[in-house]
């Protein structure tokens, strides 16, 4: 028998981010202007700051920087959710973190399907934030049983990728032709329609409801709603998406700008409004697609997640309602309370970081001692921050509010449920700290045990 050469899931994950990226330049032009603009920031940057480009091309992020995206998509049922699930495991991408978004009023639930280990991340990070909308927080029993209603009816795969998603499963890969096939078919479900398949009426009912909802039950597939590519300087971005015609948001979203930078900062420019035939032929409009850029920074310890969640509570209270610039000028001053330094961060147990030899290192042998800071000391260790790969769901509830035009609602608040969100899922949600936590640890045992050797 001929055994088929199977392509790894690191290289469908990559055709697959580059096709979907193609297509949503082609339906939203705007966005291939973002990654205009965004690219011109980041040479800039890297011109303007060498030691910046050194950190990044040390730590494996340069070559990742140009093709980093992450896109977000929104489903209406558990099956559509536990099938997603098996269609990104053939690209590599596993259900990372719960995020509870009733809590910013936004009647859904997510997860973020991402690569996980390092050699993955490295290839291409490429993550897609995904909401179940959650119907039982919907108190119009009508309205509620419409929606299933309608949900019941549609399928958002196509049959061909369910057939590939089956042989993925038996054979443990694609062929490189199959590959081909699945990044086509896969395309398929994330694609945007022009027509809905409800009267207008019905998405009337369903926006008075929440915009969200109707967002998700009038179309026929989950059409990816924004990609976002990495901004090595997200102020600057935000400072000149006037002038290539976008309409930033009013304010960058996340921590203010650091001499290192921690978590993640992010922008976006408004919704476009859509025309979209109704059922019955209506003409009306919808907004849902939109652009956004990203700065990331290193991923926080749960010490240093409390004192930044605190801190932006903070800040946020004070800031209300200022324009971006006073925004960020009153988070600075908040945000003076967290440590701007690797080494604080690192000494406080604020940031994880990833450890390895120095040149020096490399050379020493039978090296006794294990106490990583005299060995960081003497300079046989050297550490690095690592990168925060996930989402933040005060900044994601804030996107979500920009462009659904919604009124912040409290009516779902508090209703947190990720052991349902794992049935519908089919799965547990790994959790994104202990994959940090797991990485720092992994890297501290390997030097100390090569500088025993
Ligand atoms: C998801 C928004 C979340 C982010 O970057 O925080 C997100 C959505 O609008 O569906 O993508
Ligand atoms: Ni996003």
């Amino acid at each position: 028998m001929i055994q088929k050469t199977l392509v790894s899931t690191d290289d469908v994950r990559d055709r697959f981010s580059k096709a979907m990226s193609a297509m949503y330049q082609a339906e939203v032009p705007q966005y291939g202007t973002l990654l205009e603009l965004v690219e011109c920031v980041n040479q800039e940057t890297l011109n303007q700051q060498p030691e910046l480009y050194r950190r990044l091309e040390a730590q494996g992020e340069l070559a990742r920087l140009s093709v980093e995206r992450h896109g977000a998509i929104r489903v209406g049922t558990a099956a559509e959710l536990s099938m997603l699930r098996r269609l990104f495991a053939v690209m590599g991408m596993y259900p990372v973190g719960y995020y509870d978004l009733s809590e910013a009023g936004v009647p859904v639930h997510s997860t973020a399907f991402r690569p996980i280990n390092d050699d993955a991340l490295s290839k291409n990070p490429f993550r897609i934030f995904t909401s179940l909308l959650r119907l039982e927080l919907i108190a119009n029993e009508v309205l509620r049983q419409r929606t299933e209603a309608i949900l019941a009816t549609r399928d958002i795969f196509t049959s061909k990728v369910r057939e590939l998603i089956e042989c993925y499963e038996s054979q443990g890969g694609l062929s490189n032709e199959e590959t081909d096939q699945f990044v086509k078919e896969a395309l398929e479900t994330f694609r945007w329609h022009q027509n809905a398949t409800v009267d207008l009426d019905t998405y009337h009912a369903l926006c008075d409801e929440h915009r969200l909802i109707a967002d998700v039950v009038c179309f026929r597939g989950p059409h990816i709603n924004h990609l976002t590519p990495r901004t090595l300087d997200i102020d600057e971005v935000q400072r000149r998406m006037p002038d290539v015609g976008m309409n930033p948001k009013a304010v960058i979203e996340g921590p203010p700008r650091r001499e290192r930078p921690i978590l993640l900062r992010q922008t976006s420019f408004k919704a476009l409004e859509e025309s979209i035939r109704f059922a019955g032929e209506a003409q009306g409009t919808h907004t849902a697609r939109f652009g956004e850029v990203e700065q990331r920074g290193v991923a926080l310890t749960p010490k240093g997640r409390a004192l930044y969640d605190q801190l932006l509570n903070d800040g946020r209270k004070q800031a209300a309602g200022l324009d971006n610039d006073a925004h960020q000028a009153v988070m600075n001053g908040v945000f003076a309370a967290f440590p701007d330094s690797d080494q604080a961060m690192r000494r406080e147990g604020l940031a994880y970081f990833h450890y390895y030899l120095s040149a020096t290192g490399q050379t020493a042998k039978d090296c006794t001692d294990e106490d990583t800071e005299a060995l960081i000391a003497q300079g046989l260790i050297e550490v690095q921050p690592i990168t925060y790969e996930d989402f933040l769901p005060v900044s994601a509830a804030g996107i979500f509010q920009s462009n659904l035009g919604g009124a912040q609602s409290e009516a779902y608040a508090g209703s947190a449920n990720r052991n349902s969100f794992e049935e519908a899922l089919g799965a547990q949600v790994t959790d994104e700290l202990s994959l940090y936590a797991e990485r720092e640890r992994a890297s501290k045992a390997k030097v100390i045990a090569s500088l025993q050797g």
